[in-house]
């Protein structure tokens, strides 16, 4: 949900008009509205090359997850691993859109442990996983973008976590 949906939910519930601050909030969340789409542009743009190189780093650091046993060894689940992390990146274009980590959470984090665990994925190469992705995505933004771009990447390292 995105803040102009919560506040209009909010005062409806109320029966009421937006407050001041309601206001005021929807004001910088418009006014950033096209910081947050050039954002959004730029990682749907590059996401073959983020999640390419996202998914190098990871299996560099954590061999174990590709080589025989490990849960994402031979080319098909090789594959399903990274479409995983292209799934992240995606959801994190929604977060960064809607200025709100809620479409992320109710998407890809409500129920993944369990998936996970049920699946015998490493959660915590997972989140090593979407760091990747947070880093390389870094690369291609301006530092502020970046920064703001990082905070969702970050609420998914931290709900893997
Ligand atoms: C958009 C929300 C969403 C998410 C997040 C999602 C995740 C997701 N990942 C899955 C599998 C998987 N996920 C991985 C991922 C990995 N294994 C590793 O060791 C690495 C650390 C990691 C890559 C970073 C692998 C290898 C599988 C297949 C496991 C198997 O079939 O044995 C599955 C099981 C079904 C399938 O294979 O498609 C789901 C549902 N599906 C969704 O709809």
């Amino acid at each position: 949900m995105s803040i102009v949906t919560k506040a209009i939910v909010n005062a409806d519930a109320e029966a009421r008009y937006l407050s001041p601050g309601e206001l005021d909030r929807i004001k910088s969340f418009v006014a950033a509205g096209e910081r947050r789409l050039r954002i959004a542009q730029v990682l749907t743009d590059n996401r073959e090359r983020i999640v390419k190189q996202a998914g190098d780093q990871l299996f560099q650091k954590r061999p174990d997850v590709v080589s025989p046993g490990g849960n994402a060894y031979g080319t098909e689940l090789t594959a399903t691993c990274l479409r995983d992390l292209d799934y992240y990146l995606r959801l994190v274009t929604y977060g960064v859109v809607a200025g709100d980590v809620t479409p992320i959470e109710e998407i890809g984090i409500v129920g993944v442990r369990e998936m996970y665990k049920s699946l015998g994925t490493p959660i915590d190469a997972v989140a090593a996983g979407v760091g990747g992705l947070k880093n390389v995505a870094a690369s291609l933004l301006s530092a502020e973008d970046a920064a703001e771009a990082g905070a969702y990447f970050d609420y998914v390292v931290g709900a893997l976590a």
